[in-house]
């Protein structure tokens, strides 16, 4: 087949690296993995559930829940944490990703959602891209962003890399990794001391502004250079430039969110927002592209801890009070473990059993081979996925699962907020069964016969529960081509942008104002020293996928592996040529990768992806260190050192 076919125009698509898995499997007692009927399967995966439950109690458990499938699948999912096994403890990789936007956004306005429409980065005279590389990882909305650049908006790309993005760019801000805070914060400053703070919006509709004011005035231009190393000039040239736009739309990614004060990050960018009123109007908003095709709607079906589905507070007891009626059952009054809470749980012994559905923690999260011994202490591990993973090799059941994306049916929510149809094109292959199904057959088998007919039998059980979701049918869906939410009515479509309330000129329709973030640099954890003199960022690539899952068999010309990305400068300093084989060592493990010479890299700097791990591990290089707020890692800040490997004796 060829590459068009086989990835996609526009880049996704079946890979199949790895065979598809047809048949369920349970650990025998050879140690090894055995195919089997899914009756044994299933019961297998039940009985491990109902005994750790009845031995050590409901929060023994705990699900990691897959952003890859629908919206509905993400309901049930919760829904059987929280009923059948009666904890809070559902979360998913959003943890890894986008969680610090949505504590950041929803601290501030409310809800975690972007607050724009792809179309408005058409719409809009600045477009910045602050620590994310859309060109690679967000081709759609890129898209969109080279409609605008057409349309006469100017580009401004924030990342330490001269990257993909950022040769699209009129200017390009160079930042050291871990300075997005004095970056920010010098922006903030020059707008004030410029007058050209959006005065009557910051009246009207924030709080916090002269505690905020106090806390960026030590940051001077001239500071903000020696700790960011972008020149003042340019600093001044973005601040003038966001200010003085009519609309702005700042877009952020994991540049922002994957650091140990991730969520402080967040707050830095949306206070620029308040402080110039880029935000609740057409062609100004904030953009978190989000990572996964449904980590929105994940987040969105309470597969998280601290919320149920439609993002309602699980800690209110009138919106408890709905789901225990709907549901029968007794939700505990509190949040569940987070995705990295979960796996230091199962460290401290009470954490005992999990139910993994299309995640890859063995591979992707910071410091894996931590990860993996975490997982194989567990008493019980379920793991469904459509892949033999390296998670599902640590499991004592494997459950094959439809690929959602094509095997399915249901809906799934992407970053604008728009909920979309997904349908079943193709049938699975072997036995392999729809997520849902599978997760019904369980909670059957632990009291809770659950009978959906369908996909839609359950979004019409979530659009009872959630206003936000309650006007979208799936005829409606259907006829326009997706709604965004929040929908509450079958009358309307849903609106394009949020917190327009901001700007009404009535106190009561305004609502809660939005609080100033007066947040303080911290730079990252893991410290560049004389023997770790490198700094490690890692990141995508445009033609592969994540942990390399669903696309690192792909054959494409554009595939080149993994590699260290150096700079110019590093390469000749350390003498190494291109295609060299090198040892990266950080504080945590060791690997080797052949270098590749990027000059888009500033020297100190280097990259790797994630996309390779089988070949060359990345996450045992990254820290763990992980926002207090978020959960998320500091993936995007590793200390490194790299040694040529001595040639063989004899060798010349
Ligand atoms: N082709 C492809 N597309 C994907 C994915 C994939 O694996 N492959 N994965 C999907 C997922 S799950 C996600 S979450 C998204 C992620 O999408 P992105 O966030 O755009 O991708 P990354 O390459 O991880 O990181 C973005 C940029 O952050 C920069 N950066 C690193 N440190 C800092 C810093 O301290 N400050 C700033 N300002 N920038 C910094 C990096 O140089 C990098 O260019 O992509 C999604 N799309
Ligand atoms: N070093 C480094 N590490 C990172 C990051 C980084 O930037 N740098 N980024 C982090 C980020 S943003 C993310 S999102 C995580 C991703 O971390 P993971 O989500 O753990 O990784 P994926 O490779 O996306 O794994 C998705 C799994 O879902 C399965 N799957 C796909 N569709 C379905 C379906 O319909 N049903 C079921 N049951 N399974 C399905 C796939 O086979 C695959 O095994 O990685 C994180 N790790
Ligand atoms: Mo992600």
């Amino acid at each position: 087949m060829n590459d068009h076919r086989r990835k996609g125009r526009r880049g996704s698509g079946p890979a199949e690296p790895y065979t598809r898995i047809t048949r369920p499997m349970v650990r025998g007692r050879d140690g090894l993995l055995h195919e089997t009927s899914w009756d044994v399967a299933l019961d297998a995966a039940a009985r491990g559930f109902a005994a750790t439950r009845d031995r050590y109690g409901p929060d023994a458990f705990g699900m990691f829940s897959c952003a890859r499938s629908t919206n509905e699948m993400n309901y049930v999912a919760q829904k059987f944490t929280r009923v059948v096994m009666g904890t809070n403890n559902v979360d998913s990789c959003n943890r890894t990703c986008h969680a610090p936007s949505v504590a950041g956004l929803s601290a501030v306005f409310g809800s975690g959602g972007g607050t724009s429409s792809y179309q408005e980065v058409e719409d809009t005279d600045l477009i910045v891209m602050w620590g994310s590389n859309a060109r690679f990882a967000h081709p759609i909305f890129f898209q969109h962003v080279l409609k605008g650049i057409r349309n006469g908006a100017r580009m401004f790309a924030v990342d330490p890399r001269r990257t993909s993005t950022a040769q699209w760019a009129d200017r390009w801000l160079g930042l050291n990794v871990g300075t997005d805070i004095p970056l920010a914060h010098a922006m903030a400053r020059e707008i004030i001391h410029a007058g050209l703070v959006n005065r009557s919006f910051v009246a009207r509709a924030t709080t916090g502004y002269e505690e905020f004011a106090a806390e960026v005035e030590p940051w001077t231009l001239d500071t903000a250079e020696q700790v960011t190393g972008v020149p003042a000039q340019a600093v001044r040239e973005l601040a003038h430039a966001y200010a003085t736009a009519e609309r702005a739309q700042l877009c952020w990614t994991l540049g922002i969110t994957e650091h140990h004060n991730a969520t402080d990050n967040v707050r830095a960018l949306i206070n620029l927002s308040l402080l110039t009123g880029h935000v609740g109007r057409h062609g100004s908003g904030l953009q978190p592209l989000r990572g996964q095709n449904n980590v929105q709607g994940g987040g969105d079906m309470g597969a998280i801890p601290d919320r149920l589905p439609g993002f309602q507070d699980i800690l209110d007891p009138g919106v408890r009070a709905r789901f225990e009626a709907s549901w029968d059952t007794v939700i505990q009054p509190r949040h569940g473990l987070n995705l990295t809470r979960m796996l230091d749980a199962i460290e401290r012994g009470t954490l005992k059993a999990v139910y993994c559905i299309g995640e890859n923690p063995a591979q992707s999260e910071a410091d894996c081979e931590h990860t993996v011994e975490r997982l194989r202490a567990l008493d019980h591990f379920v793991v469904q996925d459509i892949f033999l993973t390296r998670t599902a090799e640590l499991a004592d059941v494997v459950l094959p699962a439809a690929a959602a994306w094509c095997e399915s049916d249901g809906t799934a929510t992407n970053s604008e907020r728009r909920v979309q149809r997904v349908r079943r094109a193709v049938p699975p292959p072997g036995e392999a069964r729809d997520d849902i199904a599978i997760l019904c057959d369980l909670a059957a088998r632990l009291g809770h016969p659950w009978t959906y007919a369908g996909a839609e039998e359950v979004w019409n059980e979530l659009r009872a529960l959630s206003p936000d979701h309650h006007g979208m049918t799936y005829d409606r869906l259907a006829e326009h081509q997706g709604l965004q939410w929040p929908c509450p009515s079958t009358e309307e479509v849903g609106p394009t942008y949020l917190h327009g309330r901001l700007w009404s000129d009535d106190p009561r329709l305004r609502g809660r104002p939005a609080p100033f973030g007066p947040v303080k640099h911290d730079p990252p954890v893991d410290l560049v020293d004389g023997t770790y003199p490198i700094r490690l960022t890692t990141g995508r690539r445009l033609d592969s996928y994540n942990t390399g899952v669903q696309s690192g068999g792909f054959a494409s010309p554009l595939r080149r592996g993994e590699n260290i990305e150096l700079s110019p400068e590093d390469a000749a300093a350390h003498g190494l040529a291109a295609g060299e084989v090198v040892r990266i060592s950080s504080r945590r493990g060791s690997v080797t990768a052949p270098v590749w010479i990027d000059p888009g890299l500033r020297p100190g700097l280097a990259f790797m992806t994630m996309h390779f791990p089988d070949e060359v591990d990345t996450n045992q290089l990254t820290i763990e260190a992980t926002d207090p707020i978020a959960g998320t890692a500091e993936y995007k800040a590793t200390a490194i050192r790299i040694d040529r490997i001595a040639a063989p004796a004899g060798a010349r």
